[in-house]
């Protein structure tokens, strides 16, 4: 009995290791959206396209002759950002066509100032961009686009969704729209920087930012107030315990803050974190908060 069954075993455990053992990994075709709430867990929005969607819907990026380059590291340790834009700049060299990643975010509700988006892969690699980076990028970085066509193989695109960036010439000796690693540094905050690590050196690699098989995007919002309409100044929490008493941002508690909240209630339990104007703990803007933040005063 047990013999018998001994070759069922051995079967049964080939075909789970095949399961897991990595092959080459295929392209997507769809992708998940999603935009969490403030707790950045709740999921707020969500939905999911493809690429023939994508293309008939929104704006091609990329007019199909341009080449796009990110650049990689350039294993020289007195040299490691290249302002020159120089070496090794064929890391990645691709003619692109895809969507911009700020169209895409806007099919669950957008990015807002201070928000970030994660670009996931299939194999749950991932990046996260600003949303300045995403909304309103230097010319010098570009657009972040989805590729989900190259020149070579057409919508066969094997590394395809990648990221890229439609970075202009203004930084390149060549005249070559190369998103280098000093772009990296002068585009993107310190903490989104890529580096490959040689086992000695730290070397700055823009390359290392162009995920391949993106399968999802995920907004994470910021948990600090944006300024409530039609005021400029973002709120204050002038005696820090996350509580945004200052609602119009004038640098004191007066009664013009209880004024807006009450105006503005709808459009803060839509647009803002919740837990920044709770006064009252319940985990929802309601009008015992205003109660709550005019017996403050
Ligand atoms: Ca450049
Ligand atoms: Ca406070
Ligand atoms: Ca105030
Ligand atoms: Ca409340």
């Amino acid at each position: 009995m047990m013999v018998g069954r001994r070759p069922l075993v051995i079967l049964a455990l080939a075909i789970l290791l095949a399961m897991v053992v990595p092959g080459a990994a295929a392209q997507t075709t769809s992708l998940e959206l999603i935009r969490y709430s403030w707790d950045n867990t709740t999921v707020a929005a969500s939905t999911t396209v493809n690429i023939s969607w994508m293309k008939s819907n929104l704006p091609v990026m990329g007019d199909g002759v341009t080449h796009y380059h990110f650049q990689g590291p350039t294993f020289i340790s007195t040299d490691l950002w290249n302002s020159a834009e120089d070496v090794n700049l064929d890391k990645i060299n691709e003619t692109i066509k895809g969507t911009a990643i700020s169209d895409l975010c806007e099919l669950v509700g957008g990015m807002r100032p201070g928000d970030e988006v994660q670009v996931r892969a299939a194999d749950g690699f991932k990046k996260r961009l600003n949303y300045t980076n995403v909304y309103a990028p230097p010319a010098r970085q570009g657009p972040p686009v989805l590729a989900w066509w190259n020149a070579r193989d057409g919508e066969a695109y094997k590394d395809g969704m990648r990221l890229f960036f439609l970075a202009d010439t203004s930084s390149n000796p060549r005249g070559w729209h190369v998103f280098g690693n000093e772009d990296m540094r002068t585009c993107l905050s310190p903490s989104y920087w890529h580096y490959f690590w040689d086992g000695e050196t730290n070397y700055p690699s823009a390359a290392g930012l162009s995920i391949s098989h993106v399968a999802r995007l995920e907004i994470f919002p910021s948990s600090i107030p944006i300024p409530v309409p039609p005021q400029q100044v973002a709120p204050g929490d002038w005696n820090r315990d996350g509580k945004y008493e200052d609602v119009n941002g004038n640098g004191r508690s007066d009664f013009a803050d209880v004024v807006l909240f009450f105006n503005q209630m709808t459009w803060i339990a839509a647009n803002e974190p919740i837990s920044a104007f709770d006064f009252n703990n319940n985990s929802r803007i309601d009008f015992a908060d205003v109660v709550r933040l005019f017996e403050k005063l």
